[in-house]
């Protein structure tokens, strides 16, 4: 198949209507906006593309497992808290991992956001625990067996801003995404999901969540606890995510208002990026290469993303009117920047609606030049990654959106 990135073959494409009751009424006011258009966007987008989390409230167990008041030369207070989902020791569990600034006074605002290679590679630091869980294979990492091990400290640090963070009055709060289901289309055997079947019952139907609803439930599980957790101020949480983890990232912080603010970090293709434009990648090109992430229904729509109900742009509605930043990359074209700016583009008169500023920019702005409204975008110069600029604009974002006492405000 041909991957598609040229601008000018871009076929033209109709975009469903975020302020369009399906009974074809348009929304003009708030009170329709919450009470019908909200609701019926985030059923289709259970129905059709991530699946519907279970509502079954499980008997979550939080122990803190570890405590270093003086970590990083006692910039921090590191700490470990594992979420047993059963209760029991030897069930499903995830370890969250947090460090919070030592020079200011609690309870402090918070980044949360999954990791790809587990809890012990965002920091040399060596008091991180290692984690048990099933890690993919990386020879140089020393992960043979999908067992990580001491090698593999570290391995991720130039993407986790953790000091910098520290230094700026924020904590940071970090999950290893296989805690919640690992990587990889086993059928759904393993991770949270067979907590969740009925009698019966050995994958999710069609319409029940994947992978990233697995994941985006692990942060929801996160928040939590940081509601019991003294330390956290948890009106002012930020939820982060890079590329499968920003996707995650957007779909919790659509389905869980208790998120104050919410950033996409390349999260392109059923994140933030625009389905129909069919440019970088496409929707049958991830059903493919990653069945597993979506739910059944979503490959109804391989090469017909004409056909769906919704396109991303109202995932970001979901998220009106909390701050939401988008991030993109300019060599980062699997992503499609210009589709994850358009999709920001489009959710903006749903934020109006609702009286914020939306996203003050009509064009793609250019590159390294955020812009720090309600919806906030950047495109910064480089590859997929996240890096320090992309760090400094979420603080940014943070400081000018998360201000003390703003994110009290519940939805
Ligand atoms: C790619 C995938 C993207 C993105 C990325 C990542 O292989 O096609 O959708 O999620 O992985 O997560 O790094």
């Amino acid at each position: 198949m041909m991957l598609k990135y040229d601008e000018a073959k871009e076929a033209p494409y109709m975009l469903p209507d975020p302020l369009l009751l399906a009974d074809g009424t348009n929304v003009t006011d708030a009170r329709v906006w919450w009470q019908q258009r909200r609701p019926e966007i985030l059923r289709l987008f259970e129905q059709s593309v991530y699946g519907r989390t279970p509502d079954t409230r499980l008997r979550i167990r939080f122990e803190r497992t570890s405590l270093d008041q003086q970590a990083l030369n006692g910039q921090a207070t590191r700490k470990e808290v594992v979420a047993y989902f059963t209760g029991k020791q030897d069930g499903p569990k995830m370890n969250i991992l947090m460090y919070l600034p030592n020079k200011c006074s609690r309870p402090v605002p918070i980044f949360v956001g999954l990791n790809f290679l587990g809890n012990h590679a965002i920091h040399h630091d060596p008091g991180i625990t290692i984690t048990e869980q099933w890690v993919p294979n990386r020879q140089e990492l020393g992960i043979v067996d999908h067992r990580a091990t001491a090698a593999a400290r570290g391995a991720e640090a130039h993407r986790w801003a953790v000091e910098r963070l520290l230094d700026h009055g924020y904590g940071l709060a970090t999950i290893y995404y296989g805690d919640l289901d690992p990587d990889f289309d086993d059928g759904f055997q393993n991770g949270v999901h067979p907590l969740f079947y009925q009698a019966g019952q050995c994958q999710p139907s069609p319409d029940e969540w994947g992978a990233i609803g697995a994941w985006a439930w692990g942060l929801s599980r996160a928040m939590d606890y940081f509601e019991i957790d003294r330390d956290i101020d948890s009106t002012r949480i930020a939820v982060m995510g890079h590329s499968r983890l920003g996707k995650a990232a957007l779909w919790a912080g659509a389905q869980d208002q208790r998120f104050a603010l919410v950033i996409s970090n390349n999260s392109g293709c059923g994140g933030a990026a625009l389905s129909r434009r069919h440019v970088g990648e496409t929707v049958e090109r991830i059903n493919t290469a990653f069945p597993h992430w979506f739910c059944g229904n979503f490959k109804q729509y391989n090469d017909k993303e004409h056909a769906l109900p919704i396109d991303q742009h109202m995932l970001i509605t979901l998220i009106a009117p909390r701050p939401v930043y988008i991030a993109s990359a300019e060599e980062d074209l699997w992503a499609d920047p210009r589709g994850e700016f358009l999709a920001a583009k489009h959710a903006d008169a749903v934020y109006r609606l609702l009286g914020t500023d939306g996203l003050v920019a009509d064009t793609m702005p250019s590159l390294n030049t955020p812009i720090l409204s309600r919806i906030g975008y950047h495109i910064r110069a480089g590859k997929h990654d996240v890096t320090m600029y992309d760090w400094e604009r979420f603080m940014e974002f943070a400081d000018t959106h998360l201000r003390e006492g703003s994110g009290t405000v519940r939805y």
